[in-house]
């Protein structure tokens, strides 16, 4: 479907319908998810409204310094950035998971100083989050053109391959590469290549491995933030899929693997229970002091990073850090 509201065009692929599709594909997950063992819930379903807010939180909290990070290597780096980015002239500027694009909106003030010619293509699974970021540029760029794009990252990927015909830049900022299994990331880096072409360039936000104490803290916040955040995981299922989890019941609780490089969230049972579930009219059991996990948060070093990208098929052009050489965006360039 197509909404031409110039200058900025809205493309929604996203399965439409009336959410009901949705709605049983999170209940079969949910119901696979607390059937097995160990039990797990997807980290993809965090983010409905009052999640999206709560990782808004997040990013305030000075625990949390990945937003802070990532967006001091943006302002450092930036007009290195624009001018790898327009070396041979016009080029897509296509932002995977864009959201508010906080920090992108940095690279757009520098490629807009810079007279760059370019155009942006914002992607993101949120309808919302697209229409806001459309209106928001509109007012700011008039002049920009802005295709935004809602969809799930594959789906994107796929209409930029078959729609898109020049040069690309294709940003994956954020870390978000992180919430993927290792062998996942792997294969979405590769995905990436696959829907790109020789000169096209990929930036990619990575949270580098650090000091274990800097990075459990950062998901386990004294004010509780990251817990109501985990813990709406659960009302949300309370509310959508007519489940009856007492909040009370269950705590969150993170911790570092400093070997792996991974930060792993659970939601932990405090008493022996059962929990039901309308939607599928079934009774899920918990032991005392089971363990739902919930996340994965990935950190990689440079060097794994930069071979994840070779694998792919993807040369490291350079690595922009953060002052601590805590956060790294690197850009990959397609040989
Ligand atoms: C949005 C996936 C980058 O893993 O750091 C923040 C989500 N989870 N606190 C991350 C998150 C708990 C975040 N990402």
């Amino acid at each position: 479907m197509l909404f031409q509201t110039p200058p900025y065009t809205l493309i929604d692929l996203s399965r439409k319908n009336d959410g009901s599709q949705d709605r049983a594909a999170f209940a079969k997950d949910v119901a696979a998810g607390l059937s097995q063992s160990p039990k797990r819930l997807s980290s993809r379903y965090f983010y409905d409204a009052n999640g999206s807010r709560l990782f808004q939180q997040i990013m305030a909290l000075p625990e949390y310094y990945l937003t802070r990070a990532e967006f001091s290597v943006i302002q450092r780096h930036r007009s290195a950035m624009v001018s790898a980015f327009a070396a041979a002239g016009f080029f897509h500027l296509v932002d995977l998971g864009a959201g508010d694009a906080m920090k992108t909106k940095l690279l757009l003030e520098e490629l807009a100083n810079q007279k760059k010619n370019f155009d942006y293509v914002p992607m993101d699974i949120s309808g919302a989050a697209m229409r806001e970021l459309g209106d928001d540029l509109q007012q700011t760029y008039p002049e920009l053109h802005v295709q935004a794009v809602v969809a799930e990252y594959i789906t994107g990927l796929k209409w930029l391959k078959q729609h898109l015909t020049e040069r690309k830049v294709v940003l994956f900022l954020g870390s978000n590469l992180g919430n993927f299994e290792r062998e996942e990331g792997m294969d979405f880096v590769r995905q990436i290549r696959q829907h790109l072409q020789p000169g096209d360039l990929f930036l990619l936000g990575v949270d580098l491995a650090k000091d274990p104490e800097t990075i459990l803290a950062a998901y386990n916040d004294p004010g509780g933030v990251t817990a109501a955040f985990n813990l709406n995981l659960l009302s949300r299922i309370n509310r959508e899929l007519g489940g009856n989890f007492d909040l009370e019941a269950f705590s969150h609780f993170a911790l570092y693997d400093p070997q792996l490089g991974v930060m792993k969230s659970y939601l932990v049972s405090r008493r022996e229970q059962e929990v039901y579930m309308e939607a599928t009219g079934a009774r899920y059991a918990f032991a005392a002091w089971e363990a739902i996990h919930t996340e994965n948060s990935h950190k990689y070093t440079l060097q794994q990073a930069a071979e994840m990208g070779n694998k792919a098929g993807f040369k490291l052009v350079t690595s922009y850090l953060d002052e601590n050489s805590g956060f790294a965006d690197m850009l990959f360039e397609v040989v």
